[in-house]
């Protein structure tokens, strides 16, 4: 009997030593390295959608630029920065937070008539302020302002109805938290500084954030970093963070300033081990695209990321389309930006412009969702976009002899056609490099008109 009790003893220790062993392999299943199918995969969606929502809102949409009495030149998300304001001054800000005509289903709606696949949110911006209810905070919409509704969870729910993924931008620098930048001040975001207590604002604060954000928000598109250059970032830091993010939504994209691997504005460095899933130029569009490597252009619309009541250097819409044209036809995603009021308003300006692009969406996405690069260098007229068995031509300016020269073996084309004006077709004409077609005096678009060449076989 005695003998018995030694054995159940030995092979409970036993087992619980084995469990533990799991559970430790488990902890750290790697996700840095995956098949590329894998990584195809996941990323497929966001392949085929080419065209998101930036959404910049938090308390600076109060201030909106004037501070003092002051307007303070630059972005207006980074006013706490660069007016500057103490902390305690800026949380004056949250009391004053209230944007009662806020609807999450009408921002949803403008986004999806737009054309738009996916949004990404500031779940925190820099400030540190939250828009969700955090348990470790009380620095959040629910603790701290009259508003008190939870408007990630709102934005989910509006967002699944629409078949729009949805995403959080999340800073990992925080001018709020004492721990992380907070006692910089004057200069928040002084880049030599270091604060001792920093590993404790990770592992306590922003470690159980990003948990909350994905175990409470159901599934989601991708976690958008920024705010990685602060010097107490480390790349072992972010190699974690992108670690802890996977194991707990396997399927989820990552951008690359979750880790140090990022080139200035210029979004990316290739060279190195980093983390991250695809590259971020800022306010940018690289001139051949990034060969090799998932990218996506993020911009605004006026000059400012966050409200500013006096920004009005609004982009046209011819620009604001072709540039979606130009990311695409070198094989990039737009991420383009709104900045609501603080009445929870996007601006009447942005509104406008996203509706022209969704009108010539309407027409002309099959020639944007699901493309990839240009096989062919860049045309003087425009660019071109492809799918396989399908080359798109974006004629920006219609050659002043109407002849439009596209670089496909006569013999292998089926179809010739235009997008739009009762998809007018055309015969096309076998010249010295691919075949020739004239274009109508009049095309469908002023903006931009597609011409689809189908054809058959390899180019
Ligand atoms: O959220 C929006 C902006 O508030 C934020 N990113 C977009 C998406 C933004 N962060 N920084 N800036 C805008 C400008 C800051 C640039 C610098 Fe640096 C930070 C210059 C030096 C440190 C990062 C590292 C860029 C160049 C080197």
């Amino acid at each position: 009997m005695k003998k018995l009790g030694y054995l159940t003893g030995f092979l409970l220790v036993f087992i619980i030593i084995w469990l533990s062993a799991c559970k430790k392999t488990w902890q750290t299943t790697d996700y840095l390295h995956e098949s590329r199918q894998g990584k195809e995969a996941r990323m497929q969606w966001w392949n085929e959608a080419r065209f998101g929502m930036f959404i910049h809102w938090g308390l600076y949409s109060i201030p909106a630029g004037v501070y003092d009495g002051k307007q303070i030149p630059g972005i207006g998300e980074w006013i706490m920065q660069k007016a500057p304001i103490p902390v305690k001054e800026y949380e004056k800000y949250a009391a004053q937070f209230n944007p009662v005509k806020f609807n999450a289903g009408e921002w949803v709606k403008i986004a999806r008539d737009a054309g738009m696949k996916y949004i990404v949110i500031t779940s925190k911006h820099h400030d540190g302020f939250c828009l969700w209810d955090s348990k470790v905070t009380k620095w959040d919409v629910m603790d701290a302002t009259p508003f008190k509704r939870d408007i990630l969870k709102e934005l989910k729910e509006a967002c699944d109805k629409n078949d729009i993924k949805l995403c959080f931008y999340h800073s990992i620098m925080d001018w709020h938290h004492p721990d992380a930048q907070a006692p910089f001040y004057p200069n928040y975001n002084d880049t030599e500084r270091s604060n001792p207590n920093f590993p404790r604002y990770v592992n306590n604060y922003l470690k159980p954030q990003l948990g909350e954000l994905i175990k409470n928000y159901g599934k989601l598109g991708i976690l958008w970093f920024d705010g990685e250059w602060i010097k107490d970032w480390t790349s072992p830091m972010g190699k974690d963070m992108y670690n802890y993010v996977r194991s707990l939504q396997p399927d989820i994209i990552i951008n690359n300033r979750v880790d140090k691997g990022r080139k200035g504005m210029q979004g990316m460095n290739t060279e190195g081990e980093f983390a991250g899933d695809y590259g971020t130029p800022e306010q940018e569009i690289p001139d051949t695209g990034l060969p090799g490597v998932a990218w996506e252009s993020c911009m605004t619309m006026n000059d400012s990321w966050g409200y500013k009541s006096y920004d009005s250097n609004w982009k046209s819409s011819e620009t604001l389309i072709r540039n979606i044209i130009d990311i695409t036809s070198k094989g990039g995603n737009y991420l383009l930006n709104v900045g609501p009021t603080s009445e929870g308003v996007i601006p009447e300006a942005s509104v406008q412009r996203l509706k022209a692009i969704g009108a010539w969406m309407q027409v002309n996405g099959e020639a944007i969702y699901g493309t990839s690069a240009s096989p062919f260098e860049k045309p003087g007229w425009g660019r071109y976009t492809q799918k396989p068995g399908k080359i798109f031509a974006h004629i920006f300016e219609r050659p002043a002899d109407g002849v439009l020269n596209i670089p496909v073996p006569a013999v292998q084309v089926k179809n010739v056609y235009l997008l739009g004006a009762d998809n007018e077709s055309f015969t096309p004409v076998p010249a010295d490099e691919g075949f020739i077609i004239r274009l109508p005096k009049v095309l469908p678009d002023s903006i931009a008109s597609v011409v689809v060449i189908e054809y058959e076989g390899q180019l």
